[in-house]
């Protein structure tokens, strides 16, 4: 049909990675329809590349009602946006388009909690996921929810910058973008808010030591152009994981003697760097990739009612996506761990806003061959193909 043709055609364009400086730029001599006559295009290109990728799922998995549901909400908002493919920016139009965009955000707002649902039901349907289906929908997941995370910034430049309430008191903000973010006030705020909830589980939290080291000028505090929300997103989520990790591995009466999370941020030529450390008794090796694994996340809980688990921080969604948050704009989020001792985690951002580009999915036949392929055979020998003691004895 009609929707179909526009979604082949769309879905050949390569969506148009911005830079923050870009979008700083952009919205400094804010045009309205000039940011109308992008998005019309663009949008539609973002949503029909993933609406592909979400054609090739496992059909497992896409035949669930919670997947069907979210290519729904895809479906309806690609033939909304399209709708203004050649209505040109008049006011009345510009007003049209706003709420259209404001509309696709709340639809798609729960798209995260739905794939998870989906992936649940998977499993119970499924019992035990093929290795390589379990790859196939880490690829794919990383990808859709890179993919939400960059159109829900371009609605939100959009409708922050031309909404209804466009001047409103934002202070040096463009949008959502702060752009001489205080990255230790956001370090702050969100180890504030980590130790809140700790703080009511645990009756006790372990303090906080912030340093910062400016390698290039020795001016603090360390500031930089970023989306204040994003990085909000990643530290709440770290602290949370380390805090559990201290008050589980600590006496909890002797909380006066709980070691404290140690944070630097350093600003380097190319990184800016903000390293959290917590002496939470680390994670073994063979957890750490897990850690980032969506099919492993949504285990179904096995103790809901178990009262010893508390909801400081379950390893849900929270580590993979705020991994897509550093990547988006070309960081990166890294955990490193001694076992027995404590966790490091680091976020790096770039510290030059042009050189902060969106890290955008690409619907092409890579992308496609990726669904079809298996996990790739093994050519080192590991635990499955090596002979255990009992066998080589049996085989001697
Ligand atoms: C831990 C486990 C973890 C995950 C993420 C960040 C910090 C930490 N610390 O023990």
């Amino acid at each position: 049909n009609q929707i179909q043709k526009m979604l082949d055609f769309y879905s050949q364009f390569n969506p148009s990675p911005l830079s923050i400086k870009q979008f700083i730029d952009f919205g400094l001599n804010a045009c309205e329809s000039k940011s109308y006559i992008f998005l019309r295009k663009e949008l539609p290109v973002r949503l029909a590349n993933i609406m592909k990728e979400i054609a090739l799922l496992p059909e497992n998995l896409l035949r669930t009602s919670s997947a069907s549901q979210v290519s729904a909400w895809y479906a309806r908002s690609f033939e909304e946006v399209i709708q203004f493919e050649k209505t040109e920016p008049t006011q009345s139009n510009l007003e049209k388009f706003c709420s259209t965009l404001v509309q696709i955000r709340n639809r798609h707002s729960d798209v995260v909690q739905t794939m998870a649902q989906g992936v649940i039901e998977l499993k119970e349907s499924q019992g035990n996921v093929e290795p390589s289906t379990e790859s196939s929908i880490q690829y794919f997941l990383d990808r859709l929810y890179m993919s939400r995370i960059s159109i829900r910034m371009l609605i939100n430049q959009h409708t922050l910058l031309f909404g209804e309430f466009p001047n409103e008191n934002q202070g040096r903000h463009i949008g959502c973008l702060d752009p001489a973010c205080d990255i230790s006030s956001v370090v702050q705020d969100a180890y504030e808010n980590a130790r809140f909830l700790c703080d009511q589980y645990y009756l006790a939290s372990p303090e906080l030591i912030l340093r910062e080291h400016n390698s290039l000028e020795n001016k603090y505090p360390i500031r930089t152009v970023y989306v204040p929300s994003h990085l909000y997103h990643m530290l709440f989520e770290i602290f949370k994981n380390s805090m559990r990790a201290v008050m589980e591995h600590h006496d909890h009466d002797h909380s006066d003697k709980l070691p404290p999370l140690q944070v630097i941020i350093v600003q380097g030529k190319e990184d800016i760097c903000v390293k959290i450390s917590d002496q939470g008794g680390g994670i073994p090796r063979t957890h750490m990739d897990h850690l980032f694994k969506y099919m492993y996340s949504t285990a179904p809980q096995p103790s809901k009612s178990d009262m010893h688990t508390v909801p400081l921080a379950g390893y849900g969604y929270g580590l993979p996506i705020s991994r897509l948050y550093a990547r988006y704009f070309h960081g990166d989020l890294v955990l490193m761990s001694c076992d027995g001792f404590g966790t490091d985690a680091v976020i790096y951002l770039k510290t030059l806003s042009d050189e902060a580009n969106e890290l955008l999915p690409i619907f092409n036949k890579t992308s496609t061959k990726f669904y079809k392929s298996t996990v790739p055979t093994g050519d080192w020998s590991s635990q499955g193909s090596v002979m255990n003691a009992r066998q080589m004895n049996a085989a001697i």
